[in-house]
């Protein structure tokens, strides 16, 4: 058997750990077979317990934008961890992390560390609704922000209507607080903000979604949702988990102009360690626990190996900003040549890409969930016997980091096109 340690280890897990994964999609559900198990990585590649090696696309679901083991980045652990791994107090890294979100992305004028994008969403959700002095909120189908409770929840019967649990163990009555509207369609935000706005204390949004595969917002999408919720008192936030020093040294609001309310950061900020952030407008900001009412809390919040380690990632893509001219030219090259094979539609920004198994545009998530994921499935599974290593799940994004070469995508190309066939 190919990978016989793996397959050992996956019969293991599955008698101890749900699914035998710590996080669902790693289980390879969505594309069949058993998942790989994986011993290391090194710049753009991944070793398996049995010793077969791939190139990488999912980069740890987006935090690797230095590729695996920078060196950069294994020196800022180490020498963190050296000093001990936390102390739950305050340390003067955390100030100047905060400093330097702050700096990078000016809409973010206080910040508060968290250990994950679910936490920042939730904590952020949280502060608007105690700003708003309403329960309501907004997020739009297709768009993941995260576990938490208010956002495991799918449109009602109709559009503009409260919101169905989308998973056992979240309150009806908690799911009924939230809209769930469709990505990009501008007519159903306008009419459902000027009907319900009273109840609505925030709308979170992906600028850039990158949870029903990679979809672009249509020119019109963002600006019009500031301009609404600016009109009508409604906390504008962005769930940049994803887009977070992606694409451009701050946040993607910097290129399209957008001063959100409050931004959420998780991923590319922690190097690969746990570590996320929420911020924004210093009224709301200061509503949070203990110099406000609003109760949010961490044992390993702003942990000193995480936050150093975020910091070396950061302050290497702060001196480096050429890595993102070369990782939007690699996500061109290959996000081209996906597209000629003529299987499906290529959605790219920068360095993020998606190949959707469709004929027509992929603008939301109806669009999106009309994919052939079987189709997909083959195509996965040819590229993982090629050693090449896609996220297992049509709806995600592929990740192109600064450690992938010329080679690496030609060698993608290549495999593409035999596994495309
Ligand atoms: P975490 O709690 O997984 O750190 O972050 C939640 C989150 C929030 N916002 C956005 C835009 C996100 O993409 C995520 C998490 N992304 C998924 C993959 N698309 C993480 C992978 C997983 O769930 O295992």
């Amino acid at each position: 058997m190919k990978n016989r340690i793996s397959h050992r280890m996956f019969s293991r897990a599955l008698r101890v750990i749900p699914g035998g994964v710590n996080s669902p999609v790693r289980a390879f559900g969505a594309v069949g077979g058993n998942p790989p198990f994986i011993a290391s990585g090194k710049g753009a590649r991944i070793v398996d317990s049995d010793g077969r090696r791939y190139v990488d696309y999912v980069g740890s679901w987006g935090p690797l934008i230095l590729g695996h083991a920078h060196p950069a980045i294994v020196r800022a652990v180490r020498e963190a961890a050296a000093r001990g791994t936390s102390y739950g107090a305050p340390t003067e890294a955390e100030v100047e992390f905060a400093e330097l979100l702050r700096d990078a992305i000016p809409s973010m004028e206080m910040v508060r560390l968290v250990s994950s994008g679910t936490e920042a969403c939730m904590s952020a959700l949280r502060a608007a609704r105690a700003f708003a002095r309403r329960d309501g909120i907004v997020k739009f189908a297709g768009c993941y922000h995260g576990h938490a409770d208010s956002l495991l929840v799918k449109a009602g019967s109709g559009a503009a209507t409260f919101g169905v649990p989308t998973s056992p163990g979240v309150p009806r009555e908690l799911a009924g607080k939230t809209i769930v509207l469709p990505y990009n369609d501008v007519e159903t935000l306008r009419t459902t903000v000027r009907r319900r706005w009273r109840e609505i204390a925030a709308v979170i949004v992906e600028p850039v979604a990158g949870n029903m595969g990679v979809v672009l917002p249509r020119p019109d999408f963002l600006p019009e949702l500031r301009r609404l919720t600016e009109r009508h008192g409604i906390a504008l936030i962005f769930d940049e988990v994803i887009t977070g020093f992606r694409a451009t040294f701050g946040g993607v609001q910097k290129l399209f102009g957008i001063r959100p309310d409050l931004t959420c950061l998780g991923k590319i900020i922690g190097g690969g360690l746990p570590l996320a952030a929420y911020g924004g407008r210093r009224e709301i900001m200061s509503l949070i626990s203990p110099v406000g009412p609003v109760y949010q809390a961490g044992t390993l919040s702003g942990n000193p190996v995480a936050v150093a380690t975020g910091l070396a990632q950061l302050r290497y893509l702060k001196a480096h900003p050429e890595v993102y001219r070369r990782i939007d030219g690699l996500g061109a090259r290959l996000g081209d040549a996906l597209a000629a094979l003529g299987v499906g539609r290529v959605n790219r920004f920068g360095s993020l890409l998606t190949l959707f198994f469709t004929d027509g545009a992929v603008t939301d998530w109806d669009s999106a969930a009309g994919c052939d994921t079987k189709a997909f499935g083959r195509f996965f599974r040819g590229m993982l016997e090629r050693g090449v290593y896609l996220p297992p799940s049509q709806f995600e994004a592929w990740f192109v980091s600064a450690a992938h070469t010329e080679r690496d995508v030609e060698e993608t190309i290549r495999a593409a096109r035999e596994a495309g066939r």
